[in-house]
């Protein structure tokens, strides 16, 4: 029998074109896929993202195995499953006879590390291969960060629309005449009987088997089974992609910022997952948007939006993520220091907006952007609490959270972790946001109109409160400047009550 080149392939990396498989050939490779109890607990991965990992991943294994691919699958439950990349890799070489190994890179720096040390580890040449889902190249990030003071994206996002050419006329000009329509994606909602609902998957049997082993294997992880509702091969993946193009695509854009009590999805694509793990690819996914805008089928606004966070931020949060280095995870630009209220594990809280936010995530592993931004990460940053806190929980609580895409987020956009890298200023907000952009408020026990007193809208003291409490980190940044005027000139009675009612509330928590 000839030797044999052993091609991990990792739960994020489930596409049939994954690079590892570039150029090899089924009868010379033996692909390993590891379910292994290390990475379902480094954190406390939901329960829902575990089983929505496992479950692509067998589904997957037998997509290869029908494209004449051998593939050794260990299972989480399977005798003597060693319970981490490294060790399965280990009791392959052993199984087989593996004269070389070959793996896409990884997508955190954690992964990334140990991979570094399979070739002295075992003994046998091991090929990293560059992702090549992702549109640009670390090289390509790097050349365009180069000798920048500011490495804002809407800049590196336009590299993006002429490398793809996506939404340029003949000319190479931005189509419409803009680069960005981002001021026409702000506005409210109105719950509507007609909202599209993305497609609840219902689990087959290897779904099922999935959720029985998850709810015995890490029943004390955060979040339930019972909404299960996950896309988990790629023709569900598709579906769901082809749900969103056609019924809430041209809507994207309007309500992009919006929220509403009971709506968890809106018009949303709910597609982060298939696109993290590999079940969908991001370019033909904005090739589509851009052709049905073309077409007609779609407003510009919508296929704009859209196509920024795809080929723009998801990018571009890629390129800061490898570029800051591994000890981004550890930057605290605003010493902050309080721990992670409880509230974030079971959403028992009177504040509306964090228990619907925080229950349909505990419920479904998703939220939307401004959930996540002006919800749950705004508490968290004019709350003080730690950022890696926080980072850590997204880490857990997200379908479609990996290290590449949630730490810039979580630390750097949302909570300006990392002084202003990513965001040109925090986005901190009071109560009148939210108020604007939801129907929360409305419903809620508190009062948005209140500063202060016991029903005064928290966010309301807390935001005040953050301005004050970090004034010498912040104060110099221009896009502050007015917050900072009207809170210089608010009376010192006023500024007293204030902090003495966002100290209260953080007292309590
Ligand atoms: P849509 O609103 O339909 O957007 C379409 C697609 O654009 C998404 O599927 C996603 O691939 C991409 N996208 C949109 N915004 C971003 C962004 N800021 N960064 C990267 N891609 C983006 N996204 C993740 O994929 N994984 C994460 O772990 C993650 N953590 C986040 C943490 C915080 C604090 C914040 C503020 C945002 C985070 N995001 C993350 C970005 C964004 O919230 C999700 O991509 C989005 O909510 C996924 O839902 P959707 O597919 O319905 O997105
Ligand atoms: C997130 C995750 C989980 C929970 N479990 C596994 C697993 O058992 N096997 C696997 O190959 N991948 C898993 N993943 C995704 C990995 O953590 C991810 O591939 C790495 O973090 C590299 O980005
Ligand atoms: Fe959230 Fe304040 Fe509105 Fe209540 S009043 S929903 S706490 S913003």
């Amino acid at each position: 029998m000839s030797k044999k080149t052993l091609i991990p392939i990792l739960g994020d990396q489930l596409s049939l074109d994954i690079s590892s498989l570039t150029d090899q050939q089924p009868d010379t490779s033996v692909l390993l896929m590891m379910e292994v109890e290390a990475e379902a607990t480094y954190v406390k991965h939901h329960k829902a993202k575990i089983a929505y990992i496992f479950s692509a991943m067998r589904h997957h294994a037998s997509a290869l195995r029908e494209r004449g691919w051998t593939v050794d699958y260990v299972a989480l439950d399977d005798t003597d499953n060693s319970g981490s990349f490294t060790g399965e890799v280990a009791r392959a070489c052993e199984r087989h006879d593996i004269e070389s190994i070959r793996i896409t890179e990884a997508g955190e720096w954690r992964v990334m590390a140990m991979i570094e040390n399979w070739e002295d580890q075992f003994d046998v040449p091991v090929t990293i291969c560059p992702d090549q889902r992702f549109i640009a190249t670390h090289q390509e990030f790097e050349h365009w960060a180069e000798g920048k003071k500011q490495l804002r994206m809407e800049f590196f996002y336009r590299e993006m629309r002429r490398k793809t050419g996506l939404l340029l006329d003949k000319d190479g000009k931005p189509e419409g005449g803009k680069w960005n329509y981002d001021a026409e994606n702000r506005k409210p909602a109105k719950s509507d009987l007609m909202m599209p609902q993305p497609i609840r998957f219902q689990p087959d049997q290897i779904t099922q088997d999935v959720i029985d082993l998850v709810t015995e294997r890490f029943a004390d992880h955060p979040g339930s089974l019972e909404q299960f509702h996950f896309a988990v091969t790629h023709e569900e993946a598709l579906r769901q992609r082809r749900k969103f193009l056609d019924h809430a695509l041209a809507q994207f854009g309007d309500y992009q910022d919006a929220m509403l009590t009971g709506e968890p999805f809106l018009w949303h694509s709910i597609l982060s997952p298939y696109l993290n793990s590999g079940l969908l690819d991001p370019l033909a996914l904005c090739q589509e948007v851009a052709d049905l805008y073309a077409g007609g089928k779609v407003p510009l606004n919508a296929a704009e939006g859209f196509i920024r966070q795809i080929i723009g931020w998801r990018e571009y949060v890629r390129g800061i993520y490898w570029r800051e280095g591994p000890d981004y995870a550890q930057r605290n630009f605003l010493d902050a220091q309080h721990p992670l209220p409880d509230f974030y594990y079971n959403g028992e809280t009177d504040m509306l907006c964090l228990s619907e936010a925080i229950g349909q995530t505990l419920d479904l592993a998703y939220a939307h952007h401004i959930q996540r931004l002006m919800i749950t990460g705004n508490f968290a940053l004019i709350a003080g609490i730690d950022p890696h806190a926080v980072h850590e929980w997204y880490l857990e609580v997200y379908a479609d959270a990996y290290e590449w895409v949630e730490l810039p987020n979580t630390l750097g956009m949302s909570q300006f972790g990392d002084g202003g890298i990513i965001a040109s200023k925090p986005y901190a907000s009071s109560g009148n946001y939210i108020n604007k952009m939801s129907d929360h408020c409305a419903s809620c026990a508190y009062d948005v109109k209140q500063r202060t007193g016991d029903e005064a809208c928290p966010f309301n003291a807390l935001y005040w409160d953050f301005l004050a409490r970090n004034e010498d980190k912040l104060a110099d940044n221009n896009r502050l400047a007015m917050p900072y005027r009207t809170w210089n000139k608010m009376d010192s009675d006023v500024q007293k009550q204030l902090r003495a009612s966002a100290k209260a509330f953080l007292e309590r928590l």
